[in-house]
């Protein structure tokens, strides 16, 4: 597909390419990927890749530190500047999750909000047509509901008992009827919304007793399901009843949660066991994913979400994609100041797995002076 560009100008650049037909430009997104252990962790963070073009490398951006986390384990999007962290508290009780503003390929932490049932969070699910916030409890039996004030604080808004009273892992709202689904190691149950608010238990489903699931999503109107002990992702359809019907499953060793690229040709799933994020493309043709590529190396990890929040300028240190004075101010700051190889979190380190900021940063840093996205804003 072929567009006009507007303008394409780079300042300081005699490169000024005004009406020429050129391929759209690719649209850069950021994979957002909790740094998990299996059984519990304590600080690790929440790390994050800017993926240029889609089926594209990944590259490491500042992850989200674990000082203002505790053992995260899933995350959620309230809009794709709105990122909301489980934070898992080691199995300790003290479950929370933290809220992060995304601007740019920066992010601000904004707080964390404790209570209403809270206690060893995993994933947590947005009603995409009510707005409200479903959040996992892995032990106690009790899923947490939070609806938002008109300033976009949460509000508890009571907890949903799991007839069972066993764990829970994953959680999901399917959008065409708002139905509700909650994992446990070894089924999945379904909720239906009643008008007043409340949710009924429709039933459970399974594949195989032994499977472990983990984490869901809905995409097109299909439910994936990780399947942790089986390796796979699990893809369900439903019949006009709503009733799930099993699709097919695709090989994903450790498969704890997926995302999808915005253009949704891109699959992403998170091994929990090994770390890294495998990649697979969509097939038309046979209708399911094919695994490509290397994994994108990474710890152990858990939730993983995609946002089209994502500046496709490594230099802009600010979070406005402009390369101006105000990132050569966090860059001349950053200067040789040893970092943390392990967990960098100097975005003027733009170049080398070492975390120091150097003359070759620097020459990376400058190749983009000025530049800004979109251009000519
Ligand atoms: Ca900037």
């Amino acid at each position: 597909m072929m567009k006009t560009i507007q303008a394409i100008c780079l300042s300081g650049l005699v490169m000024c390419c005004v009406g020429l037909h050129s391929p759209v430009l690719a649209e850069p997104f950021q994979i957002i990927a909790a740094e998990t252990p299996m059984g519990s962790g304590s600080n690790q963070g929440v790390r994050r890749y800017i993926v240029r073009e889609t089926f594209g490398p990944a590259e490491q951006l500042t992850p989200i530190p674990g000082s203002v986390l505790y053992d995260p384990a899933a995350l959620a999007l309230r809009s794709p500047m709105e990122l909301f962290i489980s934070n898992r508290a080691a199995h300790t009780g003290n479950g929370s999750v933290a809220r992060i503003r995304l601007f740019g390929s920066s992010f601000e932490y904004l707080d964390t909000f404790k209570g209403n049932g809270l206690t060893d969070c995993a994933q947590s699910c947005f009603d995409p047509v009510s707005g409200e916030l479903f959040v996992t409890n892995y032990q106690g039996g009790i899923l947490s509901r939070f609806l938002f004030d008109a300033s976009g604080n949460p509000v508890p808004n009571g907890v949903i008992h799991m007839p069972d009273g066993d764990r829970q892992l994953g959680a999901a709202v399917r959008p065409a009827n708002r139905q509700l689904f909650v994992s446990d190691y070894y089924k999945i149950r379904r909720f239906s919304p009643n008008p007043d608010g409340s949710y009924t238990f429709l039933g459970y489903f399974q594949l195989n007793s032994g499977a472990l699931y983990h984490f869901m999503k809905f995409k097109d109107d299909l439910l994936y399901v990780t399947s942790f002990s089986e390796n796979a992702v699990l893809r369900f359809s439903f019949d006009a009843q709503g009733n799930p019907i099993y699709k097919n499953r695709i090989a994903a060793e450790n498969a704890l949660d997926t995302a999808f690229s915005p253009d949704g040709q891109e699959m992403f799933v998170t091994d929990h066991r090994n770390g890294g994020i495998m990649r697979f493309k969509y097939d038309s043709v046979a209708e399911t994913w094919i695994r490509f590529g290397d994994k994108i190396p990474t710890p152990m990890l858990g939730g993983i979400v995609i946002v089209p929040t994502a500046c496709p300028l490594s230099a802009d240190l600010t979070g406005d994609c402009v390369v101006n004075l105000a990132d050569l101010q966090v860059f001349a700051a950053e200067w040789l100041v040893p970092g943390d190889d392990y967990y960098c979190t100097m975005g003027g380190n733009l170049v080398g797995t070492k975390c120091l900021v150097t003359l070759e940063d620097f020459a990376e840093f400058a190749s983009q002076w000025m530049m800004q996205y979109p251009s000519g804003k």
